[in-house]
């Protein structure tokens, strides 16, 4: 399989993550795109090549043009005001504020355009999402030029970035850009099965009230766990979009066997809907071992959640997403894309 991976992603490389009240080294880092690199490499698992640019216009048809001016001047504002120290929002518009007036200073732009604390922007913080974004739409790209399954190996992840939030380490929904520009380039209906461990909230609220991309989504309960605040089994979509979003919440500790049927029901959503391609959103923190969630997915499960997903028999493109386990993040998405390739 052809996997698109630019070295871009090393300038998204923070200091610090408050998580259970501490400040640690940052579960998202550059280590996750490397291993995942290295392992395609040792297991011969297909050419990698480097993405091409096409610029901001179909990052533009996903997200607001505010919030993209935002991203790329928030470092050197935050700069300006505060040194270099990650720019981190400290508090934010929720129930009984206004959400209709953006601040002017850097510290209201963060929180206006946030939604956690979990995400710092730093110098390189542009340059990387925007390197990310590309290399989905590279991979969407081989895919249009008639490739059967392409591995886009972005790093910043993407699913929780909204039209115009940030959030979940996420700041372009890379998966959402390329199921747009699948879109823009003539398919029909594209479906977005999300197996990442959290709701892909991001790309939920994009797609929402529209029947052209179904959003298909398997994750830990909001009940428990991040983002908390959706993904729940009754979001079913609005307006014409009724019915072209569905959430599969599963408890915490969902090993394979708890899994598998889930998945399969997600799947026949998918085959119901006969999408002219599917982009996955592949997050790798179902793990057993991941440091920052609960299921218990063993490495060689990955394999046959891959074989699954190729069943589908769709033109593919699987987006990375989130996995913190750096000691067996390479083999559990090397074991997913021949998993995909084995179908
Ligand atoms: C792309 C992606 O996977 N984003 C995930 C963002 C999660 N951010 C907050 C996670 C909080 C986890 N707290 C549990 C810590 C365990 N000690
Ligand atoms: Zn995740």
């Amino acid at each position: 399989m052809l996997t698109i991976y630019s070295p871009d992603h090393r300038h998204q490389d923070a200091h610090v993550e408050l998580t259970d009240g501490q400040l640690v080294a940052p579960y998202e880092n550059p280590k996750r795109a490397d291993r995942i690199l290295s392992q395609i490499q040792q297991a011969d698992l297909g050419m990698v090549l480097p993405p091409k640019d096409f610029g901001l216009a179909p990052i533009l048809r996903v997200h607001d043009r505010g919030f993209v001016s935002f991203l790329q001047s928030a470092w050197s504002e935050w700069l300006a005001a505060h040194g270099e120290f990650d720019a981190l929002p400290l508090n934010w518009a929720t129930r009984t504020m206004r959400h209709d007036r953006i601040p002017e200073t850097i510290e209201g732009k963060l929180s206006y355009y946030s939604f956690d604390a979990g995400t710092p922007i730093i110098a390189g913080t542009w340059q990387a999402a925007m390197a990310s974004a590309q290399v989905a739409l590279t991979g969407q790209d081989w895919l249009v030029q008639g490739e059967r399954s392409v591995f886009s190996l972005c790093r910043p992840p993407g699913h929780h970035a909204a039209r115009d939030l940030y959030g979940g380490y996420c700041f372009l929904n890379n998966a959402a850009i390329a199921a747009q520009a699948l879109l823009d380039a003539g398919a029909e209906r594209v479906a977005i099965f999300d197996v990442d461990y959290h709701h892909g909230n991001g790309t939920q609220a994009i797609f929402y009230d529209r029947s052209d991309v179904l959003f298909v989504s398997i994750h830990a309960h909001p009940s428990h766990s991040y983002p908390y605040f959706l993904g729940f089994e009754d979001e079913t979509g609005a307006g014409v979009g009724e019915g072209f979003t569905r959430n599969y919440p599963l408890p915490l500790g969902t090993d394979w066997k708890a899994y598998a049927e889930p998945l399969e029901q997600a799947l026949n959503t998918i085959r119901h809907y006969a999408p002219d391609a599917v982009v996955v959103s592949l997050g790798v923190d179902t793990y057993e071992a991941d440091p920052i969630s609960s299921f218990r997915l063993q490495s060689h499960d990955f394999h046959a959640m891959g074989q699954a997903i190729a069943r589908l028999n769709k033109p593919t493109l699987i987006v990375m997403e989130g996995g913190y386990a750096l000691e067996a993040i390479g083999v559990n998405v090397g074991n997913f894309l021949q998993g995909v390739e084995e179908g």
